[in-house]
């Protein structure tokens, strides 16, 4: 099914068909306008080689081409429907999936829902002021693309609000666009989407860790038995994929550049000529790393066992998992702390689900590692990046009363003071780093500190003119 764009807000769910969700998303619509142009990219452009859903099918679902931003066409898309869809775990599993909310679940399922939107909007909040600074046009269209569909993402969750929670879930979608990122009277709901996002390193360690935390929380999302849920989540992990490219591939290009002039110069400290050291890139992966990993919520929780037992929230891939799906008599190993000493605990499968989710994204997570590592070994060099230990810089879950070194050990608050400078990013670093971002908005042109991308975008050439600015 392809999607009409004449419509005022293009969808396949057959808005024109329900006048009264049709006006009240129509009645939404101009608060969200009027918060992008506030909260939104900061950098004024003409237009933007923009990626825009057009289908959910297989096989060419986007269309590219220069679009004003302001006229990008944020539609409602769900993945299509299967008839035969049933409850893949929980109390109900193989049961049909339900298309309306049962009331007993009602309140979870809004809460799930009003946390998954809060972040959408938080990022596009935190990128605000990137536009300033990229190093390259490619970049620049590569950060607006994520924006507009961290926007859409936004009224996939707000459709959702408005279209199954009645009164509150009207009153919820406002919210979403009155909180802000790092505001001291309305934040944003959890702690990473409240951090600064002031450079592009920090922007590609962003959608490297933290997109990709989004990734892992849609995929458990998409088993939900609340099948309008699972088919919105499924549409957005197709449009999370590059997201987390552009992590992916900037920090590629940060460590083939910083590897550049560590070579050029016969130096690790290039700061003086205009690189980011390797110790500054790792202090970076383990401040991101971490606050990520905190969005998995506490290694122990009843309100992750409530959701799977309720059929809310599954694992990853549930499907593929060899077991019951029911979890009732299954027990598994959680990370504690006993006796100063990273130890694990048994504890019911079912209250270990965060857990579980946490350890597929952190083997996700080493994938990027091994590449970067992989460009320092073809350089000849010995240094490797890494992931620090799980309960390094923690302030969720077990880890959260105590000090974890990258390494794993359980040190006291001296031992952590004397050393943490040396394992997350200080203000020398942070100001080092901002001072490498000046703008470089001339076709084809990059900046200093990082390699030029391998390839285009959609098979345009990497000098092509893909943001006209204004
Ligand atoms: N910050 O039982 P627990 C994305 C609260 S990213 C602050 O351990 P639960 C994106 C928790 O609310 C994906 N508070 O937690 C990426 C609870 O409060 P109550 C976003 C936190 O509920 C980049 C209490 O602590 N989607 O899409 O099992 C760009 C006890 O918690 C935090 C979702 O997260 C925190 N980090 O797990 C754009 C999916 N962690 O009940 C977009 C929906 C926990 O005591 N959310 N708390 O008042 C969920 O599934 C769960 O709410 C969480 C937390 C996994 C987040
Ligand atoms: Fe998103
Ligand atoms: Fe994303």
């Amino acid at each position: 099914m392809s999607i009409d764009y004449s419509e005022k807000i293009p969808n396949n769910v057959d808005l024109a068909g329900d006048r009264k969700l049709q006006r009240a998303l129509e009645s939404w619509q101009p608060n969200f306008l009027t918060w992008w142009k506030t909260m939104g990219p900061a950098v004024p452009t003409e237009d933007v080689y923009l990626r825009t859903a057009v289908a959910v099918g297989r096989e060419g679902w986007a269309h590219f081409g220069h679009v004003a931003m302001d006229e990008y066409r944020w539609g409602v898309f769900l993945a299509e429907r299967n008839h035969d869809r049933r409850i893949a775990f929980g109390e109900q599993k193989g049961e049909p999936v339900w298309q309306q909310v049962p009331g007993e679940y009602r309140a979870d399922l809004q809460r799930l829902i009003v946390i998954q939107g809060d972040t959408e909007p938080a990022s596009v909040e935190q990128q605000r002021r990137l536009g300033e600074t990229a190093p390259s046009l490619y970049d620049l269209r590569n950060l607006f693309q994520v924006n507009v569909e961290e926007g859409r993402h936004l009224w996939a969750m707000v459709y959702l609000l408005h279209a199954y929670f009645g009164r509150n879930g009207r009153d919820e979608a406002e919210a979403l666009l009155q909180r802000n990122s790092g505001d001291l009277d309305s934040p944003r709901m959890l702690g990473a989407f409240n951090e600064e996002t002031p450079d592009w390193l920090s922007f590609f360690m962003f959608t490297y860790f933290t997109d990709r935390d989004g990734k892992y929380q849609l995929g458990s999302l998409k088993e939900s038995a609340f099948d309008p849920l699972s088919r919105t989540c499924e549409f957005m992990l197709k449009e999370e994929a590059h997201h987390m490219f552009v992590g992916t591939t900037g920090i590629d290009r940060v460590v083939t550049r910083t590897v550049e002039l560590m070579r050029e110069h016969d130096t690790e400290d290039i700061a003086p000529h205009g690189g980011i050291p390797l110790d500054v890139i790792q202090k970076y992966v383990n401040f991101h790393y971490s606050v990520s990993l905190d969005l998995f919520g506490s290694e122990r929780s009843t309100n992750a066992a409530n959701y799977f037992t309720a059929g809310l929230k599954g694992r990853w891939q549930e499907e593929r998992r060899k077991d019951d799906h029911r979890l009732t008599e299954d027990a598994a190993l959680i990370d504690v702390v006993r006796d100063n000493q990273v130890a694990t605990e048994e504890i019911s499968a079912l209250l270990a689900l965060n857990h579980d989710l946490r350890r597929e994204y952190i083997a996700d997570c080493q994938t990027g590692l091994k590449r970067w590592n992989r460009i320092l070994e073809k350089s000849g060099l010995t240094h490797r990046l890494y992931l620090p230990h799980v309960g390094f810089n923690r302030e969720v879950g077990q880890f959260r009363e105590h000090h974890v070194t990258p390494k794993g050990d359980v040190v006291g608050p001296d031992a952590w003071a004397a050393k943490k400078d040396q394992w997350l990013p200080t203000e020398a670093d942070k100001t080092h780093v901002r001072s490498l971002m000046r703008p470089v908005y001339e076709p084809g042109k990059i900046a200093g500190w990082i390699a030029p991308p391998t390839n285009g975008i959609n098979d345009k050439p990497v000098d092509y003119e893909y943001v006209h600015l204004a």
